[in-house]
C-alpha cells in the first residue's frame, strides 16, 4: 500500500489508508503529536512526513494482519490502529490551519493540499464517532472477505465462498446455476446495509469538518482541478467511448441470444442478465470467451487452458515427491504446494515483463511475505491488493491466485501498483501517491495492453499465431472483453456512491438506485426483482472497503494514453494494437521516470511529460480499437441496438421485451 494516498485511498479496512494500491491507512501510536511554537510551514510539513514515515508500519501491519487473518483479535487491532491514525491525521489538518495565507514553498503548499485528502475515510472529530467508524469499516471489510453462501441441510449442507461461486459464472453456462450463484453471493451483503448507512453519516461528519461538502466531494478534490470539472471530464470521456461499449453491447445481446433463448440472453428494455455475463459485477466479460469469440477457428487465445495445463505438471510434480500411500491431508498438501507453485510462476513471468523493462527484480521479502494463494485454515480477504508496508522496501501482493487468465492479468496489474511504490520510495511519503490515483491503477494495465498474441505466445500460453483478419478480430475482441465492458462499470460505481454521499440516494433507495445506475450506464440488469431487502453494491469489494473507483475508470482511459507514448517510445511504427513494449528499456526509461515523480508535482505536468498531452483523453482507446469498432458495425448491422434503463432495476419482467429502435437511449 501507499502511504497517506494510500492510506486514503485504499481503502479498506478502513479504508483508512487509502492510497494507490487497493491499500489501506496507517495509524500512529499514542495520542496525536501536537506542534512546537514558532514551527514554520516548511517545518511543520517536514515534521509530518517524519511522523507519518514513523507510525506507518505499525497501522499498514495491523491491516496486513486483519485482511490476512479475518478474527475478533484482528479487527480490534486494525480498528484500533485506524483510530490511532484517523485521529493522528485530523490533528495535523486542524495544525496546518495556522498557516493557511503564510508564506511556504509550492512544494509545501502541494504536501499541506495532499495532507486534506489524506484518507478516503474522513473521520469526525468526536473519538467516540471517530471510533465506531473505525470498527464499521473494519467490521464491513471482513464481512465481505468471509462472506459465504450456504445451501441445504444436515449431510447435504455445501457451503461456497466468492471464488467457488465465480467460478460457476466463470465456467458453467447453465441458467440456473449461475442464477443461483449471482443472487448467492448478493446474500452476503444484505446485513451489511445498517452499517453502510451509519458509515455513510460517519465519514459525511468527517469530510464536513474538513471544509467539504461531503465525503463525495472530497473524493472528487484529489484530481488537480475542481470537484466539478473532474465530475464533467468523466462524462467527456465516456462521451467518446460509450458508441464502441454500446456496439459491445449489442453484439453481446445476439450473442446471449443465441446460446440461452431469446426470452433468457436478455432481460426487459434489451438489457443483458446480470448473471450471464461469466462475472459477478459484469465488468469484465472475458469469461464469455465461449459464448463471444468472433472466430472460433482462427487459432486459440484460451490462456487458461495453458495455465492448467500447468498446474496438472505442478501437480504430478508435488505426487512425485510423495510416493506410496497419501492420506487426504497428504493430497491436501500435494493439491497446496502445486498451487503455489504455479502461483509464484505467474508472479516470476509478470515480474519478467518489469525486468525486461531495465526495473530492478523484487525484493527477496516480496516472495516470502506475499500472500499468493488463499489460505485452507481461515477467512482472508481475496481481493487482490497491493501493499507497501514500510515506504522502504516490505512490499507485498495479496491475492488468491488460480491459474487463469483474469488472475494472470491481475498479477500485471498488482505488480503495476508494486513498482510504483519503489519508484517513489525516495520522495517524502506525502508525495508517495500516484501523480492521481487513477494513474495508480494504470501501470499495469498498461503492461498487459503489451501483452498481444506474439507476446503470449513467446512465453509458451498460446501456440502459432494465424496472420488473419479473423484473427486479429479475435485478439481485439478479447482485449475488449476486458477493458471496454468494464468502462461503464467503472463510471457507475462513484456515480452511486456520490448520491449517496450528497444525499441525492437515499438510505431507503439504495438497491433502487443501484439498479437504475446499472442501467443507465450498462445496460445490465438482474433477471429477478431485488428490492430493498437487498443490498447489492456491498457484494462489491470497494463499497464495504470504501475504496474510491472513479480511479479506474480514468486508469482505463489513461493507459491506452500510456501504451501509445511508451510504443513511441520504443520506436514502434505499426497499428497501436499490435505494439508490445516488452523488452524495451527506452520505453522502460520512460515509464520509471514517471512513476518516480509520485504525487510531488500536478498530474498535468507528469501525463505531458510521458505523452506531451495535458489532458486525459480517449481517442488512443477508440484508436487501439478501431478494427473492432468497424466488425461490430458490421456484425450489428440491422440488429435493434440500445436498451431502455427505464424499462427495469428492482423489478424485471419475466418476459423480454422489444428493444427501442433507435440508438440506445440510456436513460
Ligand atoms: O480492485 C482492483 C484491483 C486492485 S486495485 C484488483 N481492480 C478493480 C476491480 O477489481 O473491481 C482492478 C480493475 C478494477
Ligand atoms: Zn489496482
Amino acid at each position: 500500500m501507499t502511504p497517506i494516498r494510500t492510506l486514503l485511498a485504499l481503502g479498506v479496512t478502513a479504508a483508512v489508508l487509502g492510497m494507490a494500491g487497493c491499500k489501506k491507512e496507517p495509524s500512529p501510536s499514542g495520542a496525536a503529536s501536537t506542534a512546537p511554537a514558532g514551527e514554520t510551514a516548511d517545518q511543520f510539513i517536514a515534521r509530518v512526513n517524519a511522523e507519518y514515515l514513523a507510525m506507518y508500519p505499525e497501522l499498514t501491519a495491523a491491516q496486513w494482519l486483519s485482511s490476512t487473518y479475518i478474527n475478533d483479535d484482528s479487527q480490534l487491532l486494525a480498528a484500533k490502529a485506524n483510530e490511532r491514525y484517523l485521529t493522528q491525521l485530523n490533528s495535523w489538518i486542524e495544525q496546518a490551519r495556522k498557516f493557511e495565507g503564510k508564506e511556504m514553498s509550492p512544494e509545501t503548499a502541494r504536501a499541506i493540499h495532499l495532507l486534506k485528502l489524506a484518507t478516503a475515510m474522513p473521520a469526525p472529530k468526536d473519538p467516540a464517532k471517530l471510533a465506531e467508524l473505525t470498527k464499521i469499516a473494519t467490521k464491513m471489510e471482513g464481512m465481505y472477505g468471509s462472506g459465504t453462501y450456504c445451501t441445504g441441510e444436515g449431510e447435504a449442507k455445501q457451503c461456497r465462498q466468492l471464488g467457488e461461486l465465480e467460478d460457476v459464472l466463470r465456467n458453467s453456462r447453465d441458467y440456473t446455476a449461475q442464477l443461483d450463484a449471482w443472487q448467492g453471493w448478493h446474500t452476503i451483503a444484505q446485513p451489511m446495509r445498517k452499517d453502510y448507512t451509519r458509515f455513510v453519516e460517519l465519514v459525511n461528519e468527517g469530510a464536513k469538518e474538513m471544509g467539504f461538502a461531503d465525503a463525495g466531494e472530497m473524493w472528487r478534490s484529489g484530481y488537480d482541478m475542481t470537484p466539478t470539472e473532474i465530475a464533467a471530464e468523466t462524462d467527456r470521456l465516456w462521451g467518446q467511448v460509450k458508441p464502441l461499449y454500446e456496439q459491445l453491447h449489442c453484439y453481446a445481446g445476439t450473442r446471449l441470444d443465441a446460446k440461452y433463448g431469446a426470452d433468457k440472453g436478455h432481460v426487459a428494455g434489451g438489457m443483458l442478465p446480470a448473471h450471464l455475463m461469466g462475472n459477478m459485477w459484469q465488468q469484465d466479460w472475458g469469461n464469455l470467451w465461449d459464448v463471444l469469440a468472433p472466430y472460433p477457428n482462427a487459432g486459440s487465445l484460451d490462456i487458461t487452458s495453458a495455465l492448467q495445463a500447468q498446474y496438472r505438471t505442478a501437480y504430478d510434480a508435488e505426487l512425485a515427491k510423495r510416493p506410496g500411500e497419501r492420506s487426504p491431508t497428504d493430497l491436501a498438501e500435494i493439491e497446496h504446494a502445486a498451487q503455489t507453485a504455479v502461483a509464484r510462476s505467474m508472479t516470476e513471468r509478470a515480474q519478467d515483463f518489469y525486468t525486461s523493462l531495465g526495473m530492478p527484480k523484487l525484493p527477496e521479502s516480496y516472495w516470502s511475505k506475499t500472500q499468493f494463494i488463499k489460505p485452507r485454515d481461515r477467512d482472508v480477504v481475496c481481493h487482490a491488493s497491493a501493499w507497501d508496508m514500510n515506504m522502504a522496501g516490505d512490499v507485498r501482493t495479496k491475492m488468491c491466485i488460480k491459474p487463469n487468465e483474469e488472475d494472470f492479468t491481475t498479477i500485471y496489474h498488482e505488480l503495476g501498483h508494486v513498482y510504483y511504490y519503489t519508484a517513489y520510495n525516495k520522495l517524502p511519503p506525502l508525495f508517495q501517491q500516484g501523480a492521481h490515483d487513477g494513474f495508480h491503477e494504470a501501470i499495469g494495465d498498461t503492461i498487459v495492453l503489451s501483452m498481444t498474441p506474439k507476446y503470449l505466445q513467446s512465453i509458451d500460453l498460446v501456440g502459432e499465431q494465424q496472420q488473419s483478419n479473423e484473427a486479429l478480430v479475435n485478439a481485439q475482441m478479447r482485449m475488449a472483453l476486458a477493458k471496454v465492458s468494464f468502462l461503464p462499470f467503472g463510471l457507475m460505481i462513484d456515480r452511486w456512491r456520490w448520491g449517496v454521499f450528497d444525499g441525492s440516494i437515499k438510505p431507503g433507495n439504495y438497491n433502487k438506485a443501484w439498479w437504475e445506475l446499472k442501467a443507465k450506464y450498462q445496460g445490465v440488469a438482474p433477471a429477478t426483482a431485488r428490492g430493498e431487502d437487498f443490498f447489492d453494491p456491498g457484494a462489491k469489494y470497494h463499497v464495504p472497503g470504501n475504496t474510491p473507483y472513479t480511479r479506474y475508470f480514468l486508469a482505463h482511459v489513461l493507459q491506452f494514453q500510456f501504451y501509445k507514448s511508451l510504443c513511441d517510445a520504443a520506436g514502434y511504427k505499426g497499428p497501436l494494437h499490435e505494439c508490445s513494449f516488452y523488452g524495451n528499456p527506452e520505453a522502460g526509461k520512460r515509464f520509471q521516470a514517471m512513476l518516480a515523480k509520485g504525487a510531488s508535482q500536478p498530474w498535468q505536468k507528469t501525463l505531458k511529460e510521458l505523452t506531451g498531452g495535458e489532458k486525459m483523453d480517449a481517442s488512443a482507446v477508440l484508436e487501439y480499437f478501431a478494427p473492432l469498432q468497424d466488425w461490430l458495425k458490421q456484425q450489428n448491422e440491422g440488429r435493434t441496438c440500445g436498451w431502455q434503463a427505464s424499462a427495469t432495476s428492482a423489478a424485471p419482467a419475466k418476459a423480454p421485451t422489444p428493444a427501442p429502435a433507435a440508438p440506445a437511449n440510456q436513460g
